[in-house]
């Protein structure tokens, strides 16, 4: 069969999962009602409305099957982006028409680059009305190639085809002077011809010249019935389901390690779908079952096949501590695991997702999670804590190297207004402003800053806050630079209680003159829990179980006193933005609370900012 084998790669939000879509579009049965973004699966994908991991579909463009790996654009998601590349031949890279290319536009290609894969340049977005009547088609194709040369693409890269689209009605042209026509008349069939066009001409896969099976793993699923299936190219031979096979993988240390299994079962994509087959062949993207040892980057060859070079990710550049739950509550909520069960699940993690490595503490039931984002930690804390269970996780820090810090160069995109709060606020964070461009119209302004990682963690709310929600903010990892010594970060202390038992609204009400409370009444509590901000940069210890006096005079609301002025409910990413490093965030399946990781008042003093 003919084959091609590309990704769709780009910054966030660019519109690629809506792309996929459109080219999907043929695959799905006319009965079939079929979701928006139907790529983003995962439930925390959809709520979020972002891709988190890279995944497979296929389609048919006559009679070439066109396996298409869909990738995330966040950066915090990087390495799914960089196990994906062996998989494929050539690359759809999106450019959104206003934004031009963006700091993961940058990180994609260059990954793209390396791996030398043929790349189509897609201008997606073109319908915006901040596009028409503008020259930002032309200055971002220009833009996209200046990074072309810049990472240094080959010729034959840099002599890239070109398509300007509308992803959300699923049209294409390579004609700039077709766009008024199409932008007027939407086709309604077939208009993403001439991007079909375009992925014919890509290369076919390489087939190795050697009838021996190899297959590289680039990603995992696990299914009920068969345990772990791995994901990946055939590079050489075929394999049939009922043989036995060698899996090339590495043991703990590192070592090379050999392990024959008997194949289970083999699938590969139509759609969205992944069907049994009775064998694959070289050039395919297929699903093999029949180990639970699969990890990714593991070659499965017959015993004298070529074992591939395993997949190489750019390192993590933070760590999150995990703990098993000591709160008092613990396990009133969910399932309260001990410490191997945690080192487990984390190990599960570990293993389908080469950007995490899991490390040692110092004490035995907790482990570091290193990783790339906080996004990314959020991310892999709500997974767990949608499986029932219950931990606790600390404040994310910075991974030190030779004592050199990690630095983000971050693009801010604002409205004017809010420029110079938001230039303050990263210079208070030693970021230091490298760029400062006016939009031509002169409403919005990109501000580009490099900031020690440390300064950039726990940026997002106030950013938000300080854009009124209209800023756009994205990063990219600049490597390690020198440590910039103490980074102001929270200014605030911490409400504590200072017993358990239940809040009242009688207590949180004084309470509330002293900051800003996270609880309200009738909430459980206990000693050391925080409920809530200081208004001062000092902890306080606080009893919000205090009863009120009963008197004889009863008033309107129920124990006769006032409302609550504001509580501020903590999300998860608030909690991991808020919090320092003596405390806890205590995750159930049901509340997320701060704590202190000294519970006892009298044991722990109190902090100073
Ligand atoms: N105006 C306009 N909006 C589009 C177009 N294509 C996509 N969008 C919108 O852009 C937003 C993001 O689209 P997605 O397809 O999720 O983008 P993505 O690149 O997959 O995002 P991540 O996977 O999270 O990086 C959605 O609201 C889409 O409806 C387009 O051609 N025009
Ligand atoms: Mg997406």
């Amino acid at each position: 069969m003919n084959i091609r084998n590309i990704c769709i790669i780009a910054h966030v939000d660019h519109g690629k999962t809506t792309l996929v879509d459109h080219l999907l579009k043929s695959t799905f049965q006319s009965h079939e009602s079929v979701d928006e973004r139907v790529m983003d699966s995962d439930a925390q994908e959809k709520e979020r409305g972002i891709t988190i991991s890279a995944k497979n579909a296929s389609f048919m463009i006559g009679e070439t099957k066109v396996n298409i790996v869909d990738t995330p654009g966040h950066a915090d998601f990087g390495g799914e982006v960089e196990r994906i590349m062996d998989m494929v031949d050539g690359a759809i890279l999106l450019v959104d028409a206003a934004e031009g290319p963006l700091p993961q536009t940058r990180f994609v290609l260059e990954k793209a680059i390396r791996k030398k894969l043929k790349i189509i340049l897609c201008i997606n977005k073109v319908d915006r009305p901040e596009v028409q009547d503008s020259d930002l088609i032309n200055q971002c194709v220009n833009k996209a190639f200046d990074l072309f040369v810049e990472l240094q693409a080959s010729d034959d890269q840099c002599d890239f085809p070109i398509v300007y689209a509308c992803a959300r009605q699923g049209w294409c042209t390579q004609s700039l002077d077709a766009l008024p026509q199409l932008l007027a008349n939407p086709p309604q069939v077939g208009g993403l011809e001439p991007l079909s066009r375009l992925i014919l001409d890509l290369p076919k896969p390489p087939v190795l010249d050697n009838t021996a099976f190899s297959f590289m793993i680039s990603n995992l699923a696990y299914s009920d019935f068969l345990g772990a299936l791995a994901i990946g190219r055939i590079y050489s031979g075929s394999l049939k389901t009922g043989q036995f096979i060698y899996r090339h993988g590495v043991n703990e240390k590192g070592q090379p390690i050999k392990e024959k299994f008997f194949v289970q079962k083999l699938m590969s994509y139509s759609g969205i779908r992944q069907v049994e087959v009775p064998e694959l062949f070289a050039g395919d993207i297929g699903i093999i079952a029949g180990s639970d040892n699969f990890a990714i980057g593991d070659t499965i060859a017959e015993e004298s096949a070529h074992v591939h070079d395993r997949i190489e990710v750019e390192k993590p550049t933070m760590r999150m501590i995990f703990s098993i739950n000591t709160s008092p509550k613990s396990g009133t909520d969910g399932k309260a695991i001990q410490s191997r069960e945690l080192r487990e699940r984390l190990e599960k993690e570990v293993r389908n997702n080469v950007a995490l490595a899991l490390q040692e503490a110092d004490t035995s039931d907790q482990y570091y999670l290193q990783g790339r984002g906080e996004l990314q930690f959020g991310i892999i804390i709500e997974k767990l804590r949608r499986e029932g269970l219950e931990f606790m996780v600390g404040r994310p820090t910075v991974l030190i190297q030779n004592g050199q810090e990690p630095y983000e160069r971050v693009t801010l995109n604002v409205p004017e207004e809010s420029a110079g709060d938001v230039t303050s606020f990263f210079q208070q964070r030693k970021g230091q402003m490298v760029s400062y461009e006016s939009s031509p119209q002169g409403n919005r302004v990109q501000i580009i800053f490099e900031i020690p990682t440390r300064g950039y963690i726990g940026t997002n709310s106030k950013f938000k806050t300080l854009t009124r929600g209209e800023g756009l903010i994205s990063s990219e990892s600049m490597g390690y630079g020198e440590f910039q010594g103490d980074i102001f970060v929270r200014q605030n202390g911490a409400l504590i209680a200072d017993r358990s038992g239940k809040a009242t609204a009688y207590a949180l009400s004084s309470i509330q003159e002293r900051g800003l409370l996270f609880i309200d009444e009738g909430e459980e509590v206990y000693e050391g829990m925080v409920i809530g901000e200081c208004a001062k940069d000092q902890d306080l210890n606080v009893n919000p179980c205090k009863p009120k006096k009963l008197t004889n005079v009863r008033s309107v609301s129920s124990d006769g006193i006032t409302i609550l002025a504001g509580i501020r409910r903590m999300s998860l990413e608030k909690c991991i933005e808020w919090l320092d490093d003596d405390e806890w965030i205590e995750v159930t399946p049901k509340t997320i609370r701060i704590r202190k990781k000294i519970l006892t008042a009298n044991m722990r003093g109190l902090k100073k900012s």
